[in-house]
């Protein structure tokens, strides 16, 4: 164990669409954090807890090594790094504690409004573009279907315009960005909304009580909401 001050570690999205939330929940619980400053890591003034403030991709792996004891991730993401894991033979340990209600979206194929389609099958041998392959090449294997795909890890939603695909699979939440960019949503893969998960190192009996707490506190938190 790395971690010599022994405070619960917590991974949570730094900027995006699910750091407000995120630090909205813990701050629901109780939880003094000083977000003002930029710093990866922040310590809680009032709870034996440190916060790790990085980017989203990074959290499912921080917990499945057991650097940290908790993270707040979006399910695409654990999913797509679940699998590429093990593609590569490595560790996929952790556990699902909560899923959280908010950064709700779907993973979606869209083509350009004008394209037919009419099933999977209208896009064999067509190039994708998507920032979660692994998902996208499950879905359209249990299909039948071969493709290839274009990595991209933004402005995904203009690389038909751009020529660089001719279709993608992105995540949606209004459908305001297709519409935007001239795409219609034809197949819904894969739906995700954010959740906390742990590693599964076990906890010292004082972080381990703590944690109970926490958790206590969200569920009560979270019916309050209801
Ligand atoms: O910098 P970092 O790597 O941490 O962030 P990021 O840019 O990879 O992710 P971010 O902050 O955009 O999203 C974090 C997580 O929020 C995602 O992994 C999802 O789990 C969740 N989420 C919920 C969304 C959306 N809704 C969403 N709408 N993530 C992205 N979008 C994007 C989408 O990619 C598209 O560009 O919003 C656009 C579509 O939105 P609509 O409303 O126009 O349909
Ligand atoms: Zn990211």
């Amino acid at each position: 164990n790395n971690n010599p001050n022994q405070r619960l570690r917590i991974a949570i999205q730094k900027s995006g669409r699910l750091s407000k939330e995120s630090q909205a929940l813990l701050k629901s619980c109780g939880m003094k954090i000083n977000l003002r400053e930029q710093r990866l890591i922040v310590h809680s003034e009032n709870m034996p807890v440190d916060l790790l403030r990085v980017r989203d991709d990074d959290i499912p792996g921080l917990v499945m090594d057991g650097v940290v004891d908790l993270g707040i991730i979006g399910e695409n993401v654990l999913e797509e790094e679940c699998m590429l894991r093990v593609s590569q033979h490595q560790d996929t340990n952790f556990k699902l504690l909560k899923r959280l209600d908010f950064g709700h979206c779907r993973f979606s194929l869209a083509v350009a409004d004008e394209d037919e389609y009419t099933g999977p099958q209208s896009l064999a041998n067509k190039r994708i573009a998507t920032s979660y392959p692994g998902i996208l090449k499950r879905f359209l294997d249990e299909k039948g279907v071969e493709f290839s795909t274009c990595m991209l890890n933004g402005s995904v939603e203009v690389a038909p315009r751009a020529g660089l695909a001719d279709a993608i699979c992105d995540l949606v939440s209004t459908g305001a960005t297709l519409e935007a960019n001239g795409l219609k949503e034809v197949e819904v893969i894969y739906r995700s909304q954010a959740v906390l998960i742990q590693s599964d190192k076990k906890l010292n009996s004082e972080n381990q009580a703590f944690l109970d707490k926490l958790l206590m506190r969200m569920q009560g938190m979270m019916q309050a909401k209801e």
